[in-house]
């Protein structure tokens, strides 16, 4: 019998689930078997793994004997329907959802940061919010050189991290919008996403932020073993197809010139320092789209501030890979 594990891929045929599929096979991560699962609507459809066309099941909380390890991404109420049935059946989830991040008994891992983490776990691992985990790619080499203390954030961020079918909505209100036909009611995001942007990503709390914005807050601080992080956040969505992009201000206890930034950037895992203004080099969603490293540049000193204690900088990274998919691979590389 071939050796390998086992895996399961919940959410196969979702804009997360089919990179993880691509991802695992990419990074020749050893498979001994794949089941692909999705919902009801979804039997009858194939996705192909290694050259091969395998068929999609329907998610039952039977689907998980004999499965080795589970990647999750279908969505936190799945998640939580179906997660425990994985872990009774001896699986590692490793779960991409919201449902169970801020769990104190629950790792949440960047392995780029927090690798030792995942030994803590009992059968589920979480996956961070895919700002956030660009976020920290770009910024924990600098917190762990000069001590991050505060960081405000605006972010711009992707059709398809609302899924396949958000990324449906901006090609089709497009093309209408340029063949000049009436646009149909937005039904996945929000609003009219085609030429337009806005500050709305996941539901609105009390406090007047968005779900979405505090988790780069909580989530920031757990991953980074930073609890007493300071983070403000402004949340939007902009017509690109894919790939994430921020704009940060970070406060530091310790000063940093953004030489010094450029140096330890240029050496931190999983970034890629493009900054060269000059020549037209900065971090773009089209370029990060496909690519595995978080792109970080428009390094600079922060000159609202009398001191050297503040930097500004922007990064672009593909949500759907670093963001989710290559990260959970990422993580089960590690187990
Ligand atoms: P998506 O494109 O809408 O895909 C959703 C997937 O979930 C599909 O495979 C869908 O199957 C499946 N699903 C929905 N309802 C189901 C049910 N009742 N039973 C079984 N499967 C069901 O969404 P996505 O963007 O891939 O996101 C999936 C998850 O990853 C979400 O929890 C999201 O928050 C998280 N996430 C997304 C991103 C991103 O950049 N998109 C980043 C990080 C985390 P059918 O095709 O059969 O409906
Ligand atoms: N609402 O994984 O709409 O927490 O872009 C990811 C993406 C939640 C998450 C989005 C969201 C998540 C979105």
């Amino acid at each position: 019998m071939a050796s390998g594990y086992n895996v399961a891929v919940v959410g196969a045929t979702g804009a997360v689930g089919m990179e993880m599929i691509e991802t695992l096979d990419k990074r020749n991560f050893p498979v001994k078997s794949i089941r692909l699962l999705a919902s009801s609507r979804s039997v009858g459809k194939k996705l192909k793994f290694k050259g091969e066309q395998l068929p999609v099941e329907e998610l039952t909380d039977k689907s998980f004997k004999g499965i080795d390890i589970a990647l999750f991404s279908a969505g936190a109420s799945r998640s939580k329907e179906f997660a425990a049935a994985a872990v009774a059946d001896g699986a590692v989830v490793i779960d991409n959802s919201s449902a169970f991040r801020m769990d104190p008994e629950i790792p949440l891992v960047v392995p780029e940061v927090n690798p030792q983490d995942v030994k803590k776990h009992k059968g589920i691992i979480a996956n961070p919010n895919c700002s956030t985990i660009i976020m920290v790619v770009a910024v924990y080499p600098l917190h762990k050189a000069k001590k991050l203390v505060r960081l405000v954030a605006a972010t711009y961020q992707a059709a398809s991290g609302a899924g396949a079918k958000a990324m449906t909505e901006l090609e089709e209100q497009s093309r209408f919008l340029l063949g000049g036909k009436p646009l149909v009611k937005p039904e996945v995001l929000p609003q009219r996403i085609a030429f337009n942007l806005f500050p709305h990503i996941d539901a609105f709390l009390e406090n007047g932020y968005t779900k979405e914005e505090m988790k780069m807050l909580n989530e920031g601080r757990k991953i980074m073993h930073h609890p007493t992080l300071r983070v403000s956040c402004t949340c939007v969505r902009v017509p690109v197809m894919r790939a994430h992009s921020e704009a940060l201000n970070l406060e530091f206890e310790e000063e940093v010139t953004p030489e010094e930034a450029r140096k330890i950037l240029s050496q931190a895992p999983g970034v890629e320092l493009k900054d060269d203004p000059a020549n037209k080099l900065y971090p773009m969603p089209i370029d990060a789209s496909g690519k595995y490293d978080c792109i970080v540049g428009r390094i600079r000193q922060d000159c609202s501030r009398d001191d050297k204690k503040g930097l500004d900088i922007f990064v672009s990274g593909d949500q759907l890979l670093k963001g989710a998919a290559l990260n959970a691979v990422q993580i089960a590389e590690i187990l």
